[in-house]
Protein backbone atom coordinates (compact mmCIF):
# COMPACT_ATOMS: atom_id res chain seq x y z
CA UNK A 1 0.00 0.00 0.00
CA UNK A 2 1.38 3.64 -1.14
CA UNK A 3 1.18 6.10 1.87
CA UNK A 4 -0.36 9.17 0.43
CA UNK A 5 -0.64 12.69 1.72
CA UNK A 6 -4.05 14.19 2.40
CA UNK A 7 -3.73 16.16 -0.74
CA UNK A 8 -2.64 13.13 -2.87
CA UNK A 9 -6.11 10.98 -1.68
CA UNK A 10 -8.74 13.99 -2.16
CA UNK A 11 -7.83 14.03 -5.48
CA UNK A 12 -6.69 10.77 -6.20
CA UNK A 13 -3.19 11.35 -7.17
CA UNK A 14 -0.77 8.46 -6.59
CA UNK A 15 1.60 10.51 -4.23
CA UNK A 16 3.68 9.37 -1.59
CA UNK A 17 3.56 10.67 1.75
CA UNK A 18 7.29 12.83 2.46
CA UNK A 19 7.79 10.81 5.13
CA UNK A 20 7.58 7.09 3.81
CA UNK A 21 9.18 8.46 0.81
CA UNK A 22 12.39 9.74 2.94
CA UNK A 23 12.16 6.35 5.09
CA UNK A 24 12.46 4.18 1.75
CA UNK A 25 15.22 6.54 0.72
CA UNK A 26 16.90 5.51 4.43
CA UNK A 27 16.03 1.61 3.83
CA UNK A 28 17.75 2.39 0.55
CA UNK A 29 21.40 2.59 1.96
CA UNK A 30 20.89 -0.70 3.60
CA UNK A 31 24.46 -2.37 2.87
CA UNK A 32 25.68 -5.84 4.26
CA UNK A 33 27.68 -5.68 7.84
CA UNK A 34 28.63 -8.87 8.68
CA UNK A 35 27.35 -12.56 9.40
CA UNK A 36 27.45 -14.62 12.44
CA UNK A 37 26.72 -18.52 13.29
CA UNK A 38 26.90 -17.87 16.87
CA UNK A 39 26.01 -15.08 18.80
CA UNK A 40 29.04 -14.41 20.56
CA UNK A 41 30.30 -13.48 17.23
CA UNK A 42 27.81 -10.91 16.77
CA UNK A 43 29.72 -7.77 17.08
CA UNK A 44 28.72 -5.61 20.16
CA UNK A 45 26.63 -2.33 18.99
CA UNK A 46 25.82 0.72 19.93
CA UNK A 47 23.14 1.41 17.27
CA UNK A 48 19.11 0.24 17.50
CA UNK A 49 19.23 -3.00 15.87
CA UNK A 50 15.73 -4.53 14.33
CA UNK A 51 15.06 -8.05 13.95
CA UNK A 52 13.40 -9.93 11.09
CA UNK A 53 12.19 -13.40 12.38
CA UNK A 54 9.73 -16.34 11.52
CA UNK A 55 9.33 -19.65 10.01
CA UNK A 56 10.82 -21.11 7.61
CA UNK A 57 9.70 -19.57 3.89
CA UNK A 58 8.14 -17.20 5.32
CA UNK A 59 10.01 -14.64 3.15
CA UNK A 60 12.54 -12.73 5.54
CA UNK A 61 15.21 -12.09 3.32
CA UNK A 62 12.63 -11.07 0.65
CA UNK A 63 11.10 -8.69 2.73
CA UNK A 64 14.37 -7.31 3.22
CA UNK A 65 15.27 -6.92 -0.11
CA UNK A 66 12.22 -5.34 -0.64
CA UNK A 67 12.22 -2.78 1.81
CA UNK A 68 15.73 -2.35 0.96
CA UNK A 69 15.19 -1.65 -3.06
CA UNK A 70 17.77 -4.50 -3.92
CA UNK A 71 17.39 -7.64 -5.44
CA UNK A 72 20.46 -9.43 -3.92
CA UNK A 73 21.30 -8.13 -0.56
CA UNK A 74 19.59 -10.87 1.86
CA UNK A 75 19.89 -14.40 0.47
CA UNK A 76 16.18 -15.51 -0.68
CA UNK A 77 15.38 -18.89 -2.38
CA UNK A 78 12.20 -21.11 -2.93
CA UNK A 79 13.77 -23.32 -0.76
CA UNK A 80 13.14 -23.42 2.71
CA UNK A 81 15.92 -23.17 5.40
CA UNK A 82 18.60 -20.64 3.15
CA UNK A 83 19.20 -18.41 5.51
CA UNK A 84 21.74 -19.84 8.34
CA UNK A 85 23.19 -17.47 9.82
CA UNK A 86 22.25 -14.24 11.37
CA UNK A 87 23.43 -11.72 9.31
CA UNK A 88 23.53 -8.01 9.75
CA UNK A 89 22.67 -5.00 7.36
CA UNK A 90 23.37 -1.38 8.29
CA UNK A 91 21.23 1.35 7.64
CA UNK A 92 22.68 5.20 6.89
CA UNK A 93 22.99 7.95 4.54
CA UNK A 94 26.49 9.33 3.51
CA UNK A 95 28.25 6.10 5.04
CA UNK A 96 27.00 6.76 8.40
CA UNK A 97 25.31 3.80 10.72
CA UNK A 98 22.27 4.66 12.69
CA UNK A 99 20.44 1.29 12.61
CA UNK A 100 21.06 -2.56 11.81
CA UNK A 101 18.76 -5.00 10.16
CA UNK A 102 19.12 -8.65 11.44
CA UNK A 103 17.61 -11.16 9.25
CA UNK A 104 17.99 -14.43 10.93
CA UNK A 105 17.20 -18.13 10.01
CA UNK A 106 13.66 -19.15 9.74
CA UNK A 107 12.10 -22.31 11.96
CA UNK A 108 9.74 -24.66 11.70
CA UNK A 109 11.51 -26.19 8.70
CA UNK A 110 10.52 -30.03 8.61
CA UNK A 111 13.96 -31.53 7.04
CA UNK A 112 15.98 -29.91 9.58
CA UNK A 113 18.22 -32.38 11.52
CA UNK A 114 16.23 -32.34 15.52
CA UNK A 115 19.91 -31.27 16.50
CA UNK A 116 20.45 -27.88 14.66
CA UNK A 117 16.59 -27.70 15.33
CA UNK A 118 16.77 -27.66 19.14
CA UNK A 119 20.94 -26.09 19.02
CA UNK A 120 18.80 -23.19 16.64
CA UNK A 121 16.40 -22.04 18.65
CA UNK A 122 18.76 -21.67 21.80
CA UNK A 123 20.84 -19.23 19.68
CA UNK A 124 17.55 -17.18 18.51
CA UNK A 125 16.20 -17.73 22.17
CA UNK A 126 19.13 -16.18 23.62
CA UNK A 127 19.18 -13.75 21.05
CA UNK A 128 16.01 -12.09 21.63
CA UNK A 129 16.21 -12.11 25.56
CA UNK A 130 19.78 -10.87 25.59
CA UNK A 131 20.80 -9.05 22.74
CA UNK A 132 21.05 -5.28 24.32
CA UNK A 133 20.84 -3.29 21.29
CA UNK A 134 17.59 -5.33 20.00
CA UNK A 135 14.66 -2.52 19.99
CA UNK A 136 12.27 -4.08 17.52
CA UNK A 137 10.93 -7.38 16.03
CA UNK A 138 9.33 -8.31 13.17
CA UNK A 139 7.72 -11.28 12.82
CA UNK A 140 7.18 -12.27 9.42
CA UNK A 141 3.85 -14.97 9.00
CA UNK A 142 2.15 -16.23 6.23
CA UNK A 143 -1.59 -15.88 6.60
CA UNK A 144 -2.20 -18.83 4.98
CA UNK A 145 -0.58 -20.76 7.83
CA UNK A 146 -1.46 -18.62 10.56
CA UNK A 147 0.89 -18.32 13.73
CA UNK A 148 2.11 -21.44 14.70
CA UNK A 149 3.14 -22.62 17.85
CA UNK A 150 7.05 -21.79 17.19
CA UNK A 151 5.69 -18.49 16.44
CA UNK A 152 3.49 -18.35 19.74
CA UNK A 153 6.75 -19.42 21.46
CA UNK A 154 8.69 -16.56 20.26
CA UNK A 155 5.96 -14.27 21.03
CA UNK A 156 5.61 -15.46 24.70
CA UNK A 157 10.12 -15.05 25.06
CA UNK A 158 9.60 -11.61 23.66
CA UNK A 159 6.35 -10.42 26.09
CA UNK A 160 8.48 -9.29 28.96
CA UNK A 161 11.15 -7.24 26.83
CA UNK A 162 7.80 -5.71 24.90
CA UNK A 163 5.90 -4.77 28.76
CA UNK A 164 9.42 -3.89 30.58
CA UNK A 165 11.60 -2.08 28.08
CA UNK A 166 8.96 -0.95 25.15
CA UNK A 167 10.45 -3.75 22.88
CA UNK A 168 7.94 -2.51 19.21
CA UNK A 169 7.03 -5.54 17.54
CA UNK A 170 5.46 -6.24 14.40
CA UNK A 171 3.42 -8.89 12.71
CA UNK A 172 4.04 -8.29 8.54
CA UNK A 173 1.19 -10.82 7.18
CA UNK A 174 3.76 -11.45 3.99
CA UNK A 175 2.59 -13.05 0.75
CA UNK A 176 -0.72 -11.56 0.93
CA UNK A 177 -0.70 -11.53 -2.51
CA UNK A 178 -2.21 -14.81 -2.01
CA UNK A 179 -5.37 -14.16 -0.67
CA UNK A 180 -8.50 -12.61 -1.56
CA UNK A 181 -9.44 -8.92 -0.12
CA UNK A 182 -11.75 -10.98 2.49
CA UNK A 183 -9.27 -13.16 3.18
CA UNK A 184 -6.36 -10.26 4.05
CA UNK A 185 -9.00 -8.50 5.91
CA UNK A 186 -9.82 -11.47 8.46
CA UNK A 187 -6.58 -12.32 8.74
CA UNK A 188 -5.24 -8.74 9.74
CA UNK A 189 -7.95 -8.95 12.43
CA UNK A 190 -6.80 -12.09 13.70
CA UNK A 191 -3.35 -11.20 13.84
CA UNK A 192 -3.84 -7.60 15.45
CA UNK A 193 -5.82 -9.41 18.21
CA UNK A 194 -2.42 -11.40 18.67
CA UNK A 195 -0.05 -8.62 18.20
CA UNK A 196 -0.66 -7.74 22.47
CA UNK A 197 1.64 -4.74 22.44
CA UNK A 198 2.37 -4.53 19.12
CA UNK A 199 1.26 -4.20 15.40
CA UNK A 200 -0.10 -6.33 12.43
CA UNK A 201 -0.28 -5.13 8.37
CA UNK A 202 0.11 -6.86 5.49
CA UNK A 203 2.70 -7.22 3.01
CA UNK A 204 3.64 -8.10 0.01
CA UNK A 205 7.07 -8.58 -2.02
CA UNK A 206 5.80 -9.26 -5.45
CA UNK A 207 2.35 -6.74 -5.23
CA UNK A 208 4.40 -4.29 -3.12
CA UNK A 209 1.68 -3.96 -0.58
CA UNK A 210 2.50 -2.44 2.56
CA UNK A 211 6.49 -1.73 2.22
CA UNK A 212 6.12 2.06 2.85
CA UNK A 213 3.93 1.49 5.27
CA UNK A 214 6.84 -1.22 6.92
CA UNK A 215 9.43 1.17 6.33
CA UNK A 216 7.71 3.86 7.78
CA UNK A 217 7.13 2.49 10.89
CA UNK A 218 10.78 1.04 11.63
CA UNK A 219 11.99 4.71 10.74
CA UNK A 220 9.53 5.90 13.42
CA UNK A 221 10.94 2.82 16.16
CA UNK A 222 14.56 4.03 15.31
CA UNK A 223 13.64 7.32 15.56
CA UNK A 224 12.04 7.33 18.64
CA UNK A 225 15.13 5.51 20.37
CA UNK A 226 17.76 7.27 18.76
CA UNK A 227 18.66 9.79 21.24
CA UNK A 228 19.22 7.83 23.78
CA UNK A 229 21.48 5.56 22.19
CA UNK A 230 23.42 9.21 21.12
CA UNK A 231 23.25 9.49 25.07
CA UNK A 232 24.57 6.14 25.62
CA UNK A 233 27.46 6.31 22.72
CA UNK A 234 28.61 10.04 24.45
CA UNK A 235 28.63 8.84 27.69
CA UNK A 236 30.82 5.77 26.79
CA UNK A 237 33.09 8.02 24.45
CA UNK A 238 33.34 10.23 27.64
CA UNK A 239 34.33 7.39 29.65
CA UNK A 240 36.78 6.64 27.43
CA UNK A 241 38.60 9.80 27.17
CA UNK A 242 39.06 9.71 31.19
CA UNK A 243 40.63 6.71 30.90
CA UNK A 244 42.71 8.05 28.23
CA UNK A 245 43.47 11.17 30.02
CA UNK A 246 44.38 8.99 33.36
CA UNK A 247 46.72 6.95 30.81
CA UNK A 248 47.88 9.90 29.30
CA UNK A 249 48.80 11.80 32.83
CA UNK A 250 49.90 8.85 34.21
CA UNK A 251 52.85 8.46 31.54
CA UNK A 252 53.31 12.20 32.61
CA UNK A 253 54.14 11.75 35.97
CA UNK A 254 56.13 8.80 35.12
N1 LIG B 1 3.93 -14.68 -3.76
C1 LIG B 1 4.88 -14.19 -2.96
N2 LIG B 1 5.99 -14.93 -2.70
C2 LIG B 1 6.91 -14.43 -1.85
C3 LIG B 1 6.73 -13.17 -1.20
N3 LIG B 1 7.79 -12.96 -0.39
C4 LIG B 1 8.60 -14.03 -0.52
N4 LIG B 1 8.08 -14.91 -1.40
C5 LIG B 1 8.68 -16.19 -1.82
O1 LIG B 1 8.82 -17.06 -0.70
C6 LIG B 1 10.00 -17.86 -0.80
C7 LIG B 1 10.84 -17.73 0.49
O2 LIG B 1 11.33 -16.43 0.61
P1 LIG B 1 12.59 -16.06 1.55
O3 LIG B 1 12.63 -14.58 1.60
O4 LIG B 1 13.80 -16.78 1.14
O5 LIG B 1 12.07 -16.64 2.95
P2 LIG B 1 12.84 -16.66 4.36
O6 LIG B 1 11.80 -16.40 5.40
O7 LIG B 1 14.00 -15.74 4.34
O8 LIG B 1 13.30 -18.18 4.43
P3 LIG B 1 14.48 -18.83 5.34
O9 LIG B 1 15.73 -18.07 5.08
O10 LIG B 1 14.51 -20.23 4.84
O11 LIG B 1 14.03 -18.76 6.74
C8 LIG B 1 10.71 -17.36 -2.04
O12 LIG B 1 10.41 -18.25 -3.10
C9 LIG B 1 10.12 -15.99 -2.30
O13 LIG B 1 10.13 -15.62 -3.66
C10 LIG B 1 5.54 -12.42 -1.50
O14 LIG B 1 5.29 -11.32 -1.01
N5 LIG B 1 4.65 -12.99 -2.39
MG1 LIG C 1 15.97 -16.07 4.69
Amino acid sequence: MTTKTPIARHVGLPETDPAAKAAMGWMHTARFLTTAAQLHQLPQLDLPEIAFVGRSNAGKSTCINTLAQQKQLAYASKKPGRTQHINLFSLGRQGGTDAVLADLPGYGYAAVPMQDKIRWQRVMGQYLVARENLVGVVLLCDPRLGLTELDELLLELIRPRVADEGLKFLILLTKSDKLTRLEATKALQIAKLNAGGGDAQLFSALKRKGVDEAALKLRTWVDEVSPAFAEKAAARQAEQGESEDGLSSAGEAA
